[in-house]
């Protein structure tokens, strides 16, 4: 039995990027013959974009070829006020008493609430009471893991407080094979659990599905696994963003324009790309900032690229110091290790550059 795990879709609009990748979601779902989706909350962005949606969700998850299984997540359980319809091949799992059968497989659910580790340790105790062992088990939940060491930043756009936090200790005892977790925006991650009977458990989050905010980066995942075995990363065709750093070096003997459209090269077709141009040029030599920051501008438009940032400095007046020259004839001669030389260097040329203000 196959399963395809997502979160954090944060659906707003419709049509939009994000629900683009809800639609390729549900394609691969069929493409693949899963027969469950799962949505580990934050679906929605807010409860008023799920009244909104509401009608063209009904639409999308009627007749599917499989389940599309909800969780409420901290930004749109608010509107999941109990038996909300979100179509005839979908079932929101608003209560922890009440998993979702699906052939050997239980689905539960641990939908949002504001508790703290105290009362989710709890609620996990009282649902490990109504798990069969024997079954292949599968939690959702949307929360903050606290192991993960991950920065507030990492989780999309949210306050200071903490949601529904668990330690990967919490789960221990839980007779479950899988928890299928959401909240945590940033990339897939994957934990493995002490094992049970002899089975492998495992703690997933996917990432969201295309990038909500400028720190989800890199190409979008979803988990696409079998019933009873490992996680796996299934990489998606959506909207996301790409960050790529040029950091220019005139002693490389490179033209930076040259190394800013090699940086360019390779973009996926739905990425929008975040430049950000480094280092330094010798502006006597050819094109000086200005001239430079316009080139990158017109060679990046065609890349559906946001404003790129530029942090590269001009530094003629070092590499024509004589003072300079010196130095760079010496370090030649005294280090042959090729990084560090290129360390010392960059340490001349900035106490160079604030020696001449
Ligand atoms: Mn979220």
């Amino acid at each position: 039995m196959k399963i395809l795990h997502t979160a954090d879709l944060h659906l707003k609009v419709y049509n939009d990027e994000r629900w683009q990748a809800l639609q390729q979601l549900l394609d691969t779902g069929a493409a693949e013959q899963i027969s469950l989706l799962l949505i580990s909350g934050d679906l929605f962005d807010h409860g008023a974009d799920l009244l909104n949606l509401q009608d063209r969700v009904r639409a999308l998850f009627s007749s599917l070829p499989f389940t599309v299984l909800v969780l409420p997540g901290n930004h749109d359980y608010a509107a999941f006020t109990g038996g909300i319809y979100l179509g005839g091949s979908a079932r929101v799992l608003d209560d922890w008493r009440q998993p979702f059968q699906c052939g050997a497989v239980t689905v539960w659910g641990l939908p949002f609430e504001p508790a703290g580790g105290a009362e989710i340790l709890l609620r996990l105790r009282e649902m490990a009471a109504r798990m069969e062992p024997g079954q292949i088990n599968l939690l959702l939940y949307h929360g903050e893991l606290l192991d993960a060491f991950f920065s507030r930043r990492d989780l999309g756009e949210e306050g200071s407080s903490r949601y529904m936090p668990a330690r990967l200790a919490y789960f221990n005892e839980l007779p479950c094979d899988y928890i299928l977790a959401g909240h945590f925006h940033t990339s897939y991650r994957v934990w493995t659990l002490p094992r049970q009977n002899g089975r492998e458990r495992y703690f997933v989050y996917p990432g969201s599905p295309a990038s909500v905010t400028r720190r989800e980066t890199g190409r979008r995942l979803a988990n696409l696994f079998e019933a009873g075995g490992p996680p796996r990363e299934y990489p998606l065709d959506t909207f996301h963003y790409e960050a790529r750093l040029v950091k220019l070096d005139p002693f490389s003997g490179t033209d930076p324009v040259e190394q800013v459209r090699r940086a360019l090269k390779n973009l996926h077709p739905q990425s929008r790309l975040l430049l950000t141009v480094a280092g330094y040029i010798d502006g006597s030599r050819g094109l000086d900032e200005t001239a430079l920051a316009a080139e990158v501008r017109r060679l990046s438009a065609g890349c559906r690229a946001a404003e790129p940032e530029f942090t590269f400095r001009d530094i003629r007046a070092v590499l024509h110091d004589d003072l300079f020259r010196n130095f760079l004839e010496k370090l030649d001669r005294a280090e042959s290790d090729g990084e560090r030389k290129k360390r010392l260097r960059e340490l001349a040329v900035r106490a160079m550059m604030e020696a001449k203000l």
